[in-house]
């Protein structure tokens, strides 16, 4: 059987991409590189002191870091240090943007906004993880230092976005506003294989997913949508929607878009904003989404259509089959 390698699926690629010049190229083959040495590290973390467990340090955000998230951000800002192409990044992990120094760095078109690890709270569990990445093109002149409005872009500009999901096996799924693809790691041949060709989220599904222990805490908009449309027998159907909650944001966005589905992270008395980040977590995954036929809001509006203003900002977040998403957001106020 032919297979078709990531690298060789780039570079047959790069002519659909407005700037074609090849640094796109290298920049995603760069993610994909960094994204085996943390598939290595997640596929050993068990059996290695120095990669499982608490880091002893909390981030911007107060969460507590683990080792893999702190090890996870190193090796893909090394990768972006050394590869040319980037001249900033803005990760969970850091409290603040990181504009490169070097001259060699300031070169760079690009900057990349990215969770290292998502679902942090699986690592030590022996569950699906991710990394989340969103590239877009510098607002500030090349040559000079990445600037906050570099990072503060809408996601409409994103230029690329995906996610590396480290689950059964490793999948690598990224848009470049030309459809979606998905690859996954071959640990023979040590690449990723075009596995999952142009990727379509099905309109509807059966399967939600929510924190359902927040349910009392958030408007009741989202507890009568899950009663009317997630629990009952609907017509023509046998039992109620499954419910699906993996914690893993990727693992759970992942499942919708292969399977159809709903994920639902709302607004809480205890997060008034949302949980989840804007810039690193949703605007990826929205732009993805919609590359798929899905949706990404936040209940109320469209997600990659919002003007960020700050770096680690939160918002609710409700995305995946497009049908499910509108009638989630039909019972909101
Ligand atoms: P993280 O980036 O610190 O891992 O937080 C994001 C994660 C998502 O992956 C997941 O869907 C959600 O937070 C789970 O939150 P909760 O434990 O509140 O359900
Ligand atoms: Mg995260």
């Amino acid at each position: 059987m032919a297979i078709t390698t990531l690298h060789e699926f780039i570079m047959d690629r790069q002519a659909d991409f407005k700037y074609a010049s090849g640094e796109l190229s290298r920049l995603l083959s760069d993610i994909a590189i960094a994204s085996k040495v943390v598939s290595k590290d997640v596929r050993r973390a068990g059996l290695m002191e120095d990669i499982l467990g608490a880091h002893g340090s909390t981030n911007v955000q107060g969460e507590e870091q683990q080792k893999l998230d702190v090890i996870a951000d190193e090796r893909f800002i090394s990768m972006f240090k050394a590869g040319g192409e980037v001249c900033g990044i803005a990760s969970e992990e850091n409290d603040d943007f990181m504009p490169f120094d070097s001259e060699f760095s300031q070169k760079g078109k690009y900057v990349v906004l990215f969770d290292p690890l998502d679902g942090s709270s699986n690592i030590d569990v022996n569950v699906s993880i991710g990394t989340i990445f969103s590239i877009y093109r510098r607002k500030s002149e090349i040559g000079t230092k990445a600037t906050l409005e570099d990072m503060l872009q809408c996601g409409d500009e994103q230029i690329a976005a995906g996610y590396v999901l480290y689950g059964s096996s490793t999948m690598l799924v990224y848009t470049t506003g030309k459809g979606v693809n998905g690859f996954t790691l071959d640990p023979s041949i040590g690449e990723f294989c075009l596995s999952h060709p142009n990727m379509k989220m099905p309109e509807t599904g059966r399967m939600y997913a929510m924190n359902e222990g927040n349910i009392n805490i958030c408007e009741s908009g989202i507890k009568d949508y899950i009663e009317t449309y997630c629990q009952q027998t609907l017509e023509g159907a046998s039992r109620p929607y499954s419910g699906r909650y993996i914690g893993s944001l990727v693992a759970d966005f992942h499942r919708n878009l292969i399977k159809g589905g709903i994920y639902i992270y709302p607004d809480t008395t205890t997060d008034p904003e949302g949980k989840l980040r804007l810039l690193y977590e949703c605007n990826p995954l929205a732009f993805i989404a919609e590359q798929a036929g899905g949706l990404a809001t936040t209940g109320r509006h469209r997600v990659m259509a919002l003007q960020p203003t700050r770096l680690h900002q939160r918002i609710p977040f409700f995305v995946g089959s497009k049908k499910m998403v509108e009638q989630a957001m039909s019972f909101l106020k």
